[in-house]
């Protein structure tokens, strides 16, 4: 089966709410909410394709030094495996807004499980409330 590595990301904003995606219509997991980011291109680092895609889908800049690794989420698609790192990142520039998606929202990590989320992210949450309570 093919492997597909994504990269993602949870935001944390100062009140230590953390920023969920909702996917747009006509892509695949439409109307799910997910932690932004996507795939990493053949060759290169989840950082440089983690800093592309938060430019591309949130039009902000991060730093490098401002992602940390949290933990890891796997999932067997029928079609592939997909393997996702996910970092938290709470400084950056700019101010997000959805460029691809079709809402964003900044939710507190004990509030997450109320988004329908992809089956991917959806256990990422117990990693986040430990984190941000
Ligand atoms: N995906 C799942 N959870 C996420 C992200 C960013 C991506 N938090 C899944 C959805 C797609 C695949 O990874 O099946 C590639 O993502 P995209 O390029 O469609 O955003
Ligand atoms: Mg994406």
């Amino acid at each position: 089966m093919k492997l597909l590595l994504v990269v993602a990301v949870a935001l944390i904003d100062a009140d230590g709410r953390v920023l969920i995606a909702q996917r747009p219509d006509g892509k695949e997991l439409a109307g799910l909410w997910e932690f932004p980011g996507g795939k990493v291109d053949l060759g290169e680092r989840p950082e440089a394709a983690l800093i592309r895609e938060l430019r591309e889908e949130l039009g902000i800049e991060v730093k490098e030094p401002c992602l940390a690794p949290l933990t890891f989420a796997s999932f067997a698609y029928a079609e592939f495996h997909l393997l996702m790192p996910l970092y938290v990142c709470r400084r950056w520039e700019g101010f997000v807004e959805a460029r691809e998606h079709k809402a964003l929202k900044w939710v507190r990590a004990k509030d997450l499980r109320a988004y329908p989320m992809p089956p991917a992210d959806a256990p990422l949450i117990p990693a986040l409330i430990d984190l941000l309570g």
